[in-house]
């Protein structure tokens, strides 16, 4: 059967997508690769530790460093070698949960966004409504683990910062820190997953199908007729059409996206060549005199990360996070069960904080960082004390200039083709200039240590040595960046891609630059303003 929209990906930018459009009452259809989450989406995929219990580990907060270690890591995107989430909820039911409401700089024009998309007060505040976020997800209202918050107040005290409730002043983000907020409610994850595709899912004109993967879009001179997916119940052969009007919008993420864009003859003609030679996308693309030459997989950004290494004495490491799923602490195992509250109501990070620093180059660029007990890797020739140490990750975001590049490889397995980090020199020096700041102030807090780097490194030397894989961040934007211009954007001021009647894109990779914080809050800001504008947007069912 014909749907009017065909949404392709159940991350943050599909879910607030598929869940506007079913609001208007027209027949929505949301596809989805992976399979269920949360307990309420059908997951059933706990720890021991939780039999019988209604939460699963897509759930449960505190669980969330175990997306790293345990042995059954089925959540994450075969095909693509840097993290991402391939189940319901996309990168939202396996992430930190670390949630901003988006400053005006997020959407502003020196951010590369159009002016019709400054105000997005409405949108964000529509978002709001729908998913707030907490500093305190704990259903007793107290923070656990709180040492790691205290020791770096102590820290960042000294160099003129303030403290401060992040989400209540989202323009506040020069000399600030405060409490790590996030989309959990009730002590649960819940996320977009269990707001946005919850109201979704209760609406008789809408149809969520898993485990189905779309291999392409099917285009026609400017117009889409529909996807081709591997699931030949849909429709003959797989193949899923729109109604006359309808229209089909790619939420497949920074990744996902481009590659149904080039399957569509959308893109570079070096990825639409590679898309050509495959033996199952090749023969449904458009003919090469139909192909779109749009700069998608261009343009992308993500935030450089430095990881800074430390031990206090007051810092309990919780055993690094090591035995979550296989042998959590009793009490707090029994506590979560009982109440939702104590530390498994919560995920790692404890204090977030900004500072902006001015470059070289005239512009300023923002520093951000996150604290939290326990740390990814030590790399120290000094004996340290394991149960102690607790991590500082530093990223640079709004302002950085470096860029990076996505497409595929022969297997149409999405890539990172450009890798995007530092390669504007001035980025490098910029961040380095904030770990030198964070690091001055060691000396002024007793009983802190920096262990990584250790006292025979540089920050210099470790900072020029830093492995650029490891410097990712996860929060890759820009591929398909929205804007005026079919010169420099792929998707136009309404999500719609150049060239094309019915094609449109909702999802991180149509933000131009690199927003403030961790990307989810503005990644639905932005869904929000995009799809109503698709549903104002004449032409359509
Ligand atoms: N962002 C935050 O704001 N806060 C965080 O704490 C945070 N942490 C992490 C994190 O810890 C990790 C390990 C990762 C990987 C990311 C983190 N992020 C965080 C980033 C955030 O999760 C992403 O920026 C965000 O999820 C991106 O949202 P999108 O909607 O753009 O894209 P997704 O990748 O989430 O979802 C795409 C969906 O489409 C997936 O479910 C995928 O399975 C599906 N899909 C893709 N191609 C498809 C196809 N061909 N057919 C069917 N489905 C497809
Ligand atoms: C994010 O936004 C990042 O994308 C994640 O990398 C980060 O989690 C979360 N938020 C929480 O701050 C880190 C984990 O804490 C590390 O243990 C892990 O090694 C790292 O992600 C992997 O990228």
């Amino acid at each position: 059967t014909p749907y009017d929209y065909i949404v392709v990906g159940a991350g943050p930018g599909g879910l607030v997508t598929a869940d506007r459009l079913s609001e208007t009452g027209k027949k929505v259809l949301l596809l989805e690769r992976g399979g269920p989450s949360t307990w309420e989406t059908g997951g059933r995929y706990q720890p021991d530790w939780l039999a019988g219990q209604p939460y699963t580990k897509f759930d449960v907060p505190g669980l969330f460093e175990s997306m790293f270690s345990d042995g059954n890591q089925f959540w994450w995107c075969r095909d693509i070698n840097v993290f991402a989430g391939c189940l319901l909820g996309g990168g939202s039911t396996i992430n930190g949960g670390l949630y901003w409401y988006p400053p005006d700089s997020d959407f502003s024009v020196a951010s590369g966004w159009p002016s019709s998309w400054a105000n997005h007060a409405p949108y964000t505040q529509k978002m709001k409504t729908r998913l707030p976020s907490t500093d305190h997800s704990s259903m007793d209202g107290i923070r656990y683990l709180p040492q790691s918050f205290n020791v770096a107040k102590r820290l960042l005290d000294p160099q003129g910062y303030r403290q401060l409730t992040i989400n209540d002043e989202p323009n506040q983000k020069d000399h600030v820190y405060g409490y790590s907020s996030f989309f959990f409610q009730g002590g649960k994850r819940t996320g977009p997953t269990g707001t946005y595709f919850k109201t979704a899912k209760a609406r008789p004109n809408f149809t969520y199908r898993d485990y189905t993967f779309v291999n392409s879009i099917i285009r026609n001179g400017t117009k889409v007729l529909g996807v081709q997916t591997n699931d030949t119940s849909l429709g003959p052969d797989g193949f899923i059409p729109v109604t006359p009007h309808g229209r089909v919008i790619l939420s497949g993420g920074s990744f996902g996206s481009p590659r149904l864009l080039f399957s569509a003859g959308i893109g570079p003609t070096d990825m639409l060549t590679i898309a050509q030679g495959d033996s199952v996308v090749g023969p449904k693309m458009p003919p090469q005199a139909q192909w779109i030459n749009l700069p998608v997989g261009e343009n992308v950004q993500d935030n450089p990360s430095i990881n800074l290494v430390f031990t206090h004495p007051d810092i309990d490491a919780y055993e690094n996070w090591a035995d979550i799923m296989s042998d959590p602490r009793p009490a707090d195992a029994a506590q979560y069960i009982s109440r939702q509250s104590g530390v498994f109501a919560s995920s790692s990070p404890r204090m977030n904080f900004w500072r902006a620093y001015g470059g070289s180059d005239g512009k300023t660029r923002w520093m951000q960082g996150t604290v939290r007990p326990g740390a990814a890797s030590v790399t120290s020739s000094n004996p340290y004390n394991a149960s102690q140490i607790f991590t500082i990750t530093t990223y640079l975001s709004t302002g950085i200039t470096s860029k990076g590049r996505i497409g595929i490889d022969v297997a149409l397995r999405p890539r990172v083709l450009v890798e995007p980090w530092f390669t504007d020199p001035i980025d490098k020096t910029v961040l380095l200039q904030g770990i030198n700041d964070i690091v001055a102030s060691v000396g002024n807090v007793s009983g802190l240590t920096l262990i990584t780097p250790d006292n025979i490194t540089t920050i210099s030397s470790y900072v020029n040595n830093y492995g650029t894989g490891n410097m990712n961040s996860n929060h890759w934007i820009g591929a398909n960046r929205l804007g005026s211009s079919a010169s420099n954007s792929v998707v136009d001021p309404n999500a719609k891609v150049f060239g094309t009647d019915n094609l449109f894109v909702v999802d991180a990779s149509i933000i131009p630059s690199m927003p403030m914080g961790n990307p989810q809050g503005a990644i639905m800001a932005t869904a929000e303003q995009a799809v109503a504008k698709i549903i104002a947007l004449a032409g359509g069912p």
